[in-house]
């Protein structure tokens, strides 16, 4: 099969996955509004050209959070890559390495966040993590990220509860590896996570990352212990937005977490624009994932306010199809499309 789309790659991984992974991974809430109008909400955009412009210099390199990117395309975390290929993260991250890519790292992650480090030396890196319950965790997990050169933290603010643990179907598939950045803390909590025999993955999921106490007040803390910038991924409306400026965040990750915990939030593309006025001025980046397939995708998403766009399972599906040279792949090809809508549009 040719792959000259990403939705080329998604029907190759569809074939090439597993079904509990392919599952997994393309696992919507309930009844999938959110993940569904997260694509859907794009085709209720148009572009207005501008033509005869001089459009044959084009420049597609930013900035995020002060470091240099050749291209607003970036990374998302996603959990258990290792069900899309044996090397897990450390394959993603030699992807992303070779495309010149950001990417953050999932503290689902399958790979250690060493093992990523060392795969991908020269690669730029932020780490996700939750709000978890245990806060030695959370600092556990810092402390390693700013040994280990990663340049923000990325805390995911959606899921006081647990978001895909109902799910019956998925409840045979097991648990990949016990090889987590999570797991591999030596503290208590995690210590007596590992010595438990955790054979579904979803249960394990669940327990890690809701913490139904979390406020703002976390976000605070985490700003207190590290020089770390930190971003806030999850945020859909101007009031959740607002929140986050006033606990000094730098920057905001407009998400809807693919539609996987709340069925009914709204599209991010949707919900872009409202963050970016809400937080005009406070010197706070706006970033969004959720639902691009295109460069005309990414187009539209830098159109209404965001500084870089961020993708979640296309990158799964080239990780799933060619290994390294697959997210590169899927990359590249945006990339190549964005810049080709910019001409189009009438700008540089
Ligand atoms: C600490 C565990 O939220 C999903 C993710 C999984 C995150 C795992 C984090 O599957 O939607």
């Amino acid at each position: 099969m040719e792959l000259y789309t990403v939705l080329d790659y998604e029907r190759l991984a569809k074939e090439k996955l597993d079904k509990d992974a392919w599952e997994y991974f393309n696992y919507g809430r309930e009844r999938k509004w959110c993940f569904q109008d997260s694509i859907e909400a794009f085709s209720r955009y148009r572009i207005r050209s501008r033509v005869l412009q001089d459009v044959s210099k084009r420049c597609l390199a930013t900035t995020v959070l002060g470091q240099s990117i050749p291209y607003p395309i970036c990374i998302s975390p996603t959990a258990f890559h290792f069900f899309a290929h044996p090397d897990g993260e450390e394959a993603t991250a030699k992807g992303a390495e070779a495309a010149g890519a950001l990417m953050i790292l999932s503290c689902g992650a399958c790979s250690s966040m060493e093992d990523v480090a060392m795969a991908a030396p020269g690669g730029l890196r932020w780490m996700n993590i939750y709000p978890f319950t245990d806060r030695q965790l959370t600092e556990y997990t810092i402390r390693k990220a700013e040994k280990l050169g990663f340049k923000a933290l990325v805390v995911t603010v959606d899921s006081p509860v647990p978001g895909i643990g109902a799910v019956s179907e998925h409840e045979q598939l097991n648990h990949p590896s016990h090889r987590m950045p999570v797991y591999e803390a030596d503290i208590p909590s995690a210590r007596a996570a590992k010595q438990e025999s955790i054979t579904n993955h979803f249960k394990y999921v669940d327990e890690m990352e809701s913490n139904p106490k979390a406020t703002w007040e976390y976000i605070r803390w985490i700003k207190k212990v590290t020089s770390l910038p930190v971003v806030c991924k999850g945020i859909l409306t101007a009031e959740s937005a607002s929140d986050a400026a006033n606990a000094g965040v730098d920057g905001i990750l407009v998400s809807a977490h693919g539609g996987r915990q709340l069925e009914s939030s709204p599209a991010p593309i949707d919900a872009l624009a409202e963050v970016v006025e809400a937080v005009h001025g406070r010197g706070v980046e706006i970033y969004m994932d959720g639902g691009v397939r295109t460069g005309t995708d990414v187009f539209k998403a830098l159109g209404r306010g965001a500084r870089a766009v961020f993708l979640g399972r296309p990158i799964l599906w080239g990780l799933a199809c060619q290994g390294p040279e697959g997210v590169t792949n899927v990359l590249q090809i945006l990339r190549d499309q964005l810049d080709a809508i910019l001409a189009l549009a009438g700008k540089t």
